[in-house]
């Protein structure tokens, strides 16, 4: 990993999160766009629109983008630039750890349980690829990923590993979190072009 100081570590990430989140391509976030994220998550996963699983991670998925904008969307209309979405992750979940449990982790905790199609707590390579898929994650990148994180290489992440992974992506300032390896190697120096991530 290229050396990053604390601060580049965190926006780093959060500028990955941004490409993720920004589904129209138009440099603004929306809730349109998370709802969309949401809904790829589902459809690449091949999960019916209105089964529990579902409906609970656009559920969450809305209730992660509530708090967040409440946070930061000081004028009310609902968008958010890239530098207010760096500055309000870090707000809503680092500065306000209890933030991300009451807002953030239950969308993690949904979206692995989506991941999870045969409810036994694991989540096999092929399942993580897809979620992979739906965030614009290159293959490369996935299958860089499911090695840093598949730590006794069984093939399998757990659901509990997954959420904590999560955690350490959106939140940790540590740059050997194994977390910050969620989404592969997203330490190439020519990543965000202006307005957007190169995923
Ligand atoms: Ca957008
Ligand atoms: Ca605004
Ligand atoms: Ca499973
Ligand atoms: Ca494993």
């Amino acid at each position: 990993m290229v050396e990053l100081l604390q601060r580049d570590l965190i926006e780093r990430k959060y500028d990955v999160c941004f490409g993720h989140g920004d589904q129209n391509d138009d440099g603004i976030l929306e809730m349109a766009d998370c709802i969309a994220l949401g809904a790829r998550v589902i459809a690449y996963l091949e999960e019916p629109f209105d089964s529990p699983k579902a409906l609970e991670l656009l559920r969450s998925f809305g209730q992660f983008w509530q708090h967040l904008t409440g946070k930061l969307d000081a004028d009310h209309d609902g968008k958010i630039t890239p530098e207010e979405f760096r500055e309000g992750m870090r707000q809503a979940w680092v500065d306000d750890p209890g933030g991300f449990e009451t807002a953030f982790r239950p969308a993690a905790q949904a979206l692995w349980n989506l991941c999870d199609k045969n409810d036994n707590g694991t989540v096999a390579a092929e399942e993580f690829a897809r979620f992979h898929k739906a965030f614009g994650t290159s293959e490369e990148n996935s299958r860089i990923a499911f090695e840093k994180l598949d730590t006794n290489g069984n093939g399998n992440l757990s659901v509990d590993e997954l959420v904590d992974a999560w955690k350490e992506f959106y939140t940790s300032l540590d740059p050997d979190a194994r977390g910050n390896w969620l989404f592969g190697d997203i330490w190439e120096k020519d990543i965000w072009d202006g307005t957007k991530v190169k995923l």
